[in-house]
């Protein structure tokens, strides 16, 4: 038995990992539908050996749908995601457009599972950077408590979309070539300003909120104490882009409530945590990187140690794959859970 299932946003980067992982983890399909903007329907992409083409989202594509995964940008989920419920169909959203809404489970499975039982037709997936955080941090909170959380990503620039990975790229051979570089696009697309990001640094992802933080920023500090049920929990962030292209690495510090522990507790509970993989082991030099932790669907922690002035502080370094742990592979994994838990 299979579920008719719909992709809005194929043509994207995040829409295309969708597929990828829909034909990877062997996810049951009745059908498949493809939908887009105006701009790219008509375009044909390849699924399970098969030629698909991709049509025009509209109101009544979702006409027998039960599962619409969106990943086109907040204001198509703005326009179609209750048009799509209305028809019938769940839908999983990979935008920002609803994670904040009171009504709308914002969800990482192994973190809150249990938040899908209160849906309503439409689901979150929480962005990248938040979801690879807290599957590290909720094992640990469990078993220890957290009491604070700080910060500071690494991030790649295919979480700015396909255009700024091409614009990396044209600037990489234009910097190794000795041309001048040419900024269109990062920081942010249709920002007042753009910096070269080859060979570069920009503490800026998303545009300036009026607290001096980010949208990543608050994105990063808002969907942590939604997901992980702590209102009150102390979470900063401070979100850069880097110039590589796939999976985002985090330098995440906290501060947990039990007394007396050491790196090796901490470890014991990732050890032993769904779709963690601890690779910590200095003498050695294992650590994850983004270039190891890219294609995998795991959240790879590593770098685990006790602050040295701070008898509760530890710091850890947490990698994933951002097109896949942070957006479609998580947003599958909701789709199996729904399925699982019969609440389609
Ligand atoms: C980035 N984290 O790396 C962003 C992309 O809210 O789903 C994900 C945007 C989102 O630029």
């Amino acid at each position: 038995q299979g579920y008719h299932v719909a992709v809005v946003g194929a043509t994207g980067a995040v829409g295309q990992k969708m597929l990828e992982t829909l034909e990877k983890k062997a996810f049951p399909l009745a059908s498949l539908t493809l939908l887009s903007s105006s701009r790219s329907a008509g375009k044909k992409i390849a699924f399970k050996g098969e030629e698909i083409t991709v049509k025009e989202a509209t109101p009544e594509s979702f006409e027998g749908v039960q599962i619409a995964l969106f990943s086109a940008g907040g204001s198509v989920s703005k326009r179609l995601a209750h048009e799509a419920v209305s028809r019938g169909a769940v839908v999983i959203d990979n935008t920002s457009a609803f994670r904040m809404d009171e009504e709308v489970p914002l969800v990482v499975p192994e973190v809150n599972e249990k938040d899908l039982s209160s849906h309503k037709g439409i689901i979150a997936n929480p962005n990248c950077s938040t979801i690879q955080m807290v599957a590290a941090l909720q094992p640990i909170k469990e078993s220890h408590g957290i009491s604070r959380v700080i910060v500071s990503t690494y991030q790649a620039v295919s979480g700015a979309g396909t255009s700024a990975a091409e614009e990396l790229r044209e600037q990489s051979k234009a910097f190794l070539n000795g041309e001048d570089l040419e900024a269109d696009i990062m920081p942010v697309k249709g920002d007042k300003k753009h910096f070269p990001i080859a060979f570069n640094a920009l503490p800026q992802i998303d545009t300036f909120e009026e607290n001096g933080y980010t949208f990543e920023e608050m994105k990063m500090i808002n969907e942590t104490k939604k997901i992980m049920h702590a209102p009150n929990l102390p979470v900063a962030a401070t979100c850069v882009r880097l110039p590589f292209f796939t999976s985002h690495a985090e330098s995440v510090y906290i501060e947990v409530e039990k007394e007396g522990l050491q790196a090796a507790d901490i470890h014991e509970v990732l050890r032993n945590a769904d779709g963690i993989t601890l690779e910590d082991n200095p003498s050695e030099q294992e650590y994850p990187t983004p270039l190891s932790a890219a294609g995998k669907s795991d959240v790879f922690v590593g770098r685990v140690r006790k602050d040295p002035d701070h008898p509760k502080g530890f710091h850890l370094w947490v990698v994933s794959d951002n097109l896949l742990k942070g957006a479609a592979w998580n947003s599958v994994q909701i789709a199996e859970s729904l399925i699982k838990n019969n609440l389609l």
